[in-house]
């Protein structure tokens, strides 16, 4: 029996090995094929590997001395039988070890993550001035306070409702304001973005709490009532990503899943030109409850 139980507790490890070897190439860890779609997601992808790496290494080193353990513990014989128990009263120094070894690892990787982290979620770590550039590229006229954000998402039961600035009546894109204005253009679950550079969004809820999530970017940021966030990402490839809510907010959860578009600069201004044409009319929102005052 003893050789049962010592293969048993050692095939986990072997077949965790495996499993971590083979995965990456068949894309089992990640959505979007297992690689991801924006800079700052590769790097979040090399933080999951560096925990797995350690977790792994751990899982495999405990369950060798589980198998080691065993193996050296079992009784031979019947006569074993009658020798005396052994107790033992567990061992000090090894205890202090397996305290402090832990709390290194974890105090390491508290640090190393930390400049993912403020990139990620701190606003002065944002790439600002690359954002900058992608407002200057599409003709953005705005002033040095004016947001960086080229779009307002707001969660809501269950969709998204979305609110790009407009334009002037040169056609000169504006700049996102805080309230919504009369040249502002208006999309539900459809998101336009442009690709290649760091673009920002002003993420709101209307009512419960609701989850922001771009699963092939990497991207998932609560929308917390009464708070405006800003969420920066940068899509690697011009081309379509699913946009779903990550929080449970309701019986239609399952229902908001939106597509975020990611294109090339000129497409994206096309596209805001398109609701333009079809939202306006020289400046002043069209609709028929205007209309008929
Ligand atoms: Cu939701």
């Amino acid at each position: 029996m003893k050789w049962f139980w010592c293969l048993f507790f050692c095939f986990w490890p072997i077949l965790a090995l495996v499993v971590c070897w083979v995965a990456p190439s068949y894309g089992w860890w990640f959505p979007g094929d297992g690689v991801a779609a924006s800079p700052l997601g590769e790097r979040i992808d090399d933080l999951f590997y560096m925990i797995l790496a350690i977790t792994t290494v751990t899982f495999v080193g405990t369950q060798i001395a589980l198998g080691y353990v065993l193996f050296k513990g079992a009784r031979r014989t019947d006569e074993d039988v009658n020798e005396k128990a052994w107790f033992s009263h567990g061992s000090h120094e090894l205890e202090v070890i397996w305290s402090v070894v832990p709390a290194f690892i974890l105090l390491f990787i508290a640090l190393y993550q930390l400049q993912v982290w403020a990139e990620y979620r701190v606003k002065d770590s944002f790439p600002q001035d690359q954002m900058r550039a992608v407002l200057k590229r599409v003709g953005q006229m705005r002033s040095e306070n004016d947001s960086l954000a080229l779009a307002e998402v707001t969660a809501r039961q269950f969709e998204w409702r979305i609110r790009y600035p407009g334009f002037d009546k040169e056609g000169n894109l504006l700049p996102l304001m805080p309230d919504p204005q009369p040249t502002d253009l208006y999309a539900v679950n459809d998101l336009h973005l442009p690709a290649n550079a760091p673009v920002m969004i002003n993420l709101k809820t209307q009512d419960v709490q609701h989850s922001f999530f771009l699963p092939e970017l990497r991207v998932k940021q609560d929308a917390v009532p009464g708070l405006v966030i800003p969420v920066w990402f940068q899509a690697n490839n011009a081309q379509e990503y699913p946009l779903l809510c990550a929080e449970l907010c309701g019986w239609g959860h399952y229902k908001m899943k939106a597509r975020f578009v990611a294109e090339p600069e000129d497409a994206f201004l096309n596209y805001l030109r398109e609701l333009h044409a079809e939202q306006n009319y020289d400046g002043v929102r069209g609709g028929d409850d205007e209309s008929e005052e």
